[in-house]
Formats: structure tokens, C-alpha cells, sequence
């Protein structure tokens, strides 16, 4: 401190003490300081380890070992960073200790520090760009729709969805068919991934398809998974009619077979499937005594009751065939049944006993008894055996009566049991004359 007399003649000068000098060497009790104190860095995935991130610079004005700095760095929020990232202890760089993965970690945040005695902290903030290093992923392996084969233009049949772990135009997921649109029935919205049917589908043709679908990222270059399946199961819709194979139906049956006798197959085709295809035969417009039946899941036609060709010979009706589709469809076809003759009858005599005079000296030759009447069924007793030509005669209900009236002579194949005629000749004397019935 200086002094000074003061009101005192004598004057004693006091050399002032010298002013401190000030410290070259300051103590090492500043603070060093971050410039700046936060850091924002950006650094993209999968770089390899070592790559340059930011660096980060703390500035102390103390010199020599108390100014030195020695930086350090740990994570905020997050351990795993730590494994990332490391800052030069000396110089402040921070680069990666390994290759990033946006998509599992995509921002770190540090404390770093000067540890000296007085630390100074700054925060670093790495934010990870992203790389296009992940491809589509669909959301399912397998779709399936079922779609009936009557589905109308532009319908859309379902929807595929694949995600993308990346980010931005990275992760933008386009759709297209790779394969399976043979006859071109689909289409995918790229954007979306509905799928249509554009053309119609018919169960009869395909019953299936299978679909390979890619997503494609827009990332440059792309990345894209062809994995997508698809697969479209069509349902048949009753939209077939029965047809009959061979129409008209014509068959012949002998007027003697028995009850249950198969006369004739019937048969229809239906394309469709299940109850759309299956078939139920019944007759068309037959009346009660009708002598025909059909079973109805078969089309054999039978008989019902027994045939006499003497009374119809000839029969015609319908047939129906119908599926048992929602709502039915149905086919009609005609039938006709030609009865045969079978020589059931055997001739009678119209007398049980005849007589008649002869002349002794009668000619050889001579009318003697009259021919026995015909017979229906064809088995008079004619001379000569050629039949006559047949005379069908259409009856109001479509059968044709049978030709009984007609004089049918036609050796008998068996011998019918008839009856018996027993016949007397009277021998008469002298004049000719001609045999009296
Ligand atoms: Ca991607
Ligand atoms: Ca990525
Ligand atoms: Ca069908
Ligand atoms: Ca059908």
C-alpha cells in the first residue's frame, strides 16, 4: 500500500511496492469451453468403421499442462451408442467404431467432456441417414381369396401389403404381377396392391390361380422381393345347363320283357360341379299307368308295367334333366319307344267243333272247312307268311295303338297253346258238291 505524509513538512517517500505481475502461468482454475457447446452431425448407415463424423473443440485459455485438453465422450440416453462411436481424445474427432444400422438405431446423442479439473461438457447429436439396405417385406407368404367364377368387371379380389424398414423414397413400396396372369384376368394397383379381376373367370376353364407378386422399393438402385404369393381359388356358380348327349333318344323294346327292364340310358352332361352339376332325370307329361319309369339320378329308363304291343306300340314323352343348382337349370329331350312284337297269341278256333258234307268224289283241293279267323298278335293262320305293312295310328295321347286289328300272319316261333278244333266230314254220295261250313 502506499503511504503518505500529509499535513507534516517532512516529506518521506516511500517506494511503492511493485505491482504484481501478472501471471504467465495462470493456476489451472479456468474452465475450458466448448465452441460451440452443442453439435448437430449427420453420418450415413453401414459407412465402415473410422468414418469422419464431426469434431468437437473445447478452448482453455490456461497454457501448458493446465490448458491441455483430453476429450472424452459417453451416451446420453442410449448405451449401445457407445459401442458406435468414439471421439480422439486429443484432437476431438468423433468417427464410428462400426458400421451403423439406421433401421435399429437412427440417433445418438453424447455428452462430451474435458475431464480436467474443471470439466466442460458439450452434447453431440448424430442423426443416421438412411441407406435403401432393406428390401419390401410382405406382410403375409401366402394370400388367398376366393372369388365366384361370376364376379363382376373390376372387382377387387384382395389386397397385398409389404412394409419396407426403410425410410422415404426408400421405403416406397411399388407392386406389379411377376407371374401367373397367363390369360391376363388380373391386375395390381402399384400403389395400393388391390387386386382386380379384369376379364371374367370361369370355373369350368380354371379353378385356380397362383399369383407372383414383387414390391419394389424406389430406393436407387431398388431393392424388391419377389416373394409374394398369391392365390385366387374360383368358385363355380351354376351357370351350365344339363345337355343331353344324343338327342333324340330312340330305343326298341320287346313287348314281353319284364317289369324293371332297363329300355334306355338317358344322359345329360352338366360342366358344372357339386349340386350345380348334379343331375335329376324325371319323365315329361306322362299320366297316371304310364309303362315307363326312369330312375331319376341314373336317366335309365325302365319299364313299369308290362307292354302289350297289341294295345300301344309306340311311345314318345319327355325328358328332364334338371341340376340342383341356386337357381336350377334344366334340359328337356325326346324319347320314343318302339314296342316289338313278341307272337304272344295263339291262334283260336271261332268254333269248337265244325262239320261239313263232302262229296265222295270230291276233287282234290276242295274248300273243305272255312280258315280259322285271325287272330291279334299276328298269329292267324294265313296262307303264305309275308306280313302285312304296318298301319300306325297315332292316338291323341302320342301312343300309337298297336296293329292288333290288322290280319298279322307270321309262323308261330313256339307253339301257343290254342285251342282245339275238332272237325266232321260227312261223306255224301254221287253229285259234286261244295263243302257246307
Ligand atoms: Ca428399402
Ligand atoms: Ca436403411
Ligand atoms: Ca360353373
Ligand atoms: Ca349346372
Amino acid at each position: 500500500m502506499a503511504t503518505g505524509d500529509v499535513g507534516e513538512s517532512q516529506i518521506t517517500v516511500v517506494p511503492r511496492p511493485p505491482i504484481p505481475h501478472h501471471r504467465l502461468h495462470r493456476s489451472p482454475n479456468t474452465a475450458p469451453q466448448f465452441q460451440p457447446s452443442s453439435y448437430q452431425a449427420t453420418v450415413e448407415e453401414n459407412r465402415s468403421a473410422g468414418t469422419l463424423v464431426t469434431q468437437v473443440t473445447a478452448q482453455d485459455p490456461d497454457e501448458g499442462e493446465a490448458g491441455r485438453l483430453h476429450y472424452t465422450m459417453a451416451a446420453l440416453f442410449d448405451s449401445r451408442s457407445d459401442a458406435l462411436f468414439t471421439v480422439d481424445p486429443v484432437t476431438g474427432a468423433i468417427s464410428t467404431a462400426a458400421p451403423l444400422d439406421r433401421e435399429s438405431k437412427s440417433t445418438h446423442v453424447f455428452r462430451v467432456t474435458d475431464p480436467g479439473p474443471r470439466s466442460a461438457t458439450a452434447t453431440v447429436r448424430i442423426a443416421v441417414e438412411d441407406d435403401n439396405d432393406n428390401a419390401p417385406q410382405f406382410s403375409e407368404r401366402r394370400y388367398i381369396a376366393q372369388v365366384p367364377e361370376d364376379v363382376g368387371p373390376n372387382a377387387a379380389v384382395l389386397q397385398v401389403m409389404a412394409t419396407d424398414r426403410d425410410k422415404g423414397s426408400n421405403a416406397l413400396v411399388h407392386y406389379s404381377i411377376v407371374s401367373g396372369n397367363t390369360r391376363g384376368h388380373f391386375y395390381i394397383d402399384a400403389q395400393t396392391g388391390i387386386l382386380d379381376v379384369v376379364t371374367p373367370l370361369d370355373y369350368e376353364v380354371t379353378k385356380e390361380f397362383t399369383l407372383r407378386i414383387r414390391a419394389q422399393d424406389g430406393g436407387r438402385p431398388p431393392l424388391s422381393n419377389i416373394s409374394g404369393l398369391v392365390t385366387i381359388q374360383v368358385l363355380d356358380v351354376n351357370d351350365n345347363a344339363p345337355i343331353f348327349v344324343s338327342t333324340p333318344f330312340q330305343a326298341t323294346v320287346l313287348e314281353n320283357v319284364p317289369v324293371g327292364y332297363s329300355v334306355i340310358h338317358v344322359q345329360a352332361i352338366d360342366a358344372d360341379s357339386g349340386d350345380n352339376g348334379r343331375l335329376v332325370y324325371t319323365l315329361l307329361e306322362t299320366g297316371t299307368g304310364f309303362p315307363f319309369t326312369i330312375n331319376n339320378s341314373t336317366g335309365w329308363v325302365v319299364v313299369a308295367s308290362e307292354l302289350d304291343r297289341e294295345v300301344v306300340d309306340f311311345y314318345s314323352f319327355r325328358v328332364e334333366a334338371q341340376d340342383q343348382g341356386t337357381p336350377p337349370m334344366a334340359s328337356t329331350a325326346s324319347v320314343s319307344v318302339t314296342i316289338l312284337d313278341v307272337n304272344d297269341n295263339s291262334p283260336e278256333f271261332t268254333q269248337r267243333e265244325y262239320s261239313a258234307r263232302l262229296n265222295e268224289d270230291a276233287a282234290v283241293g276242295a274248300l273243305l272247312v272255312p280258315a280259322a279267323q285271325s287272330l291279334p298278335g299276328g298269329g292267324g293262320l294265313c296262307p303264305g307268311h309275308s306280313p302285312p305293312p304296318r298301319r300306325p295310328l297315332q292316338h291323341p295321347d302320342g301312343h300309337r295303338r298297336g296293329a292288333g286289328a290288322d290280319p298279322q300272319c307270321q309262323p308261330l316261333g313256339t307253339a301257343a297253346s290254342g285251342g282245339a278244333g275238332r272237325v266232321a266230314i260227312l261223306l255224301v254220295g254221287g253229285a259234286a258238291g261244295a263243302a257246307v261250313p
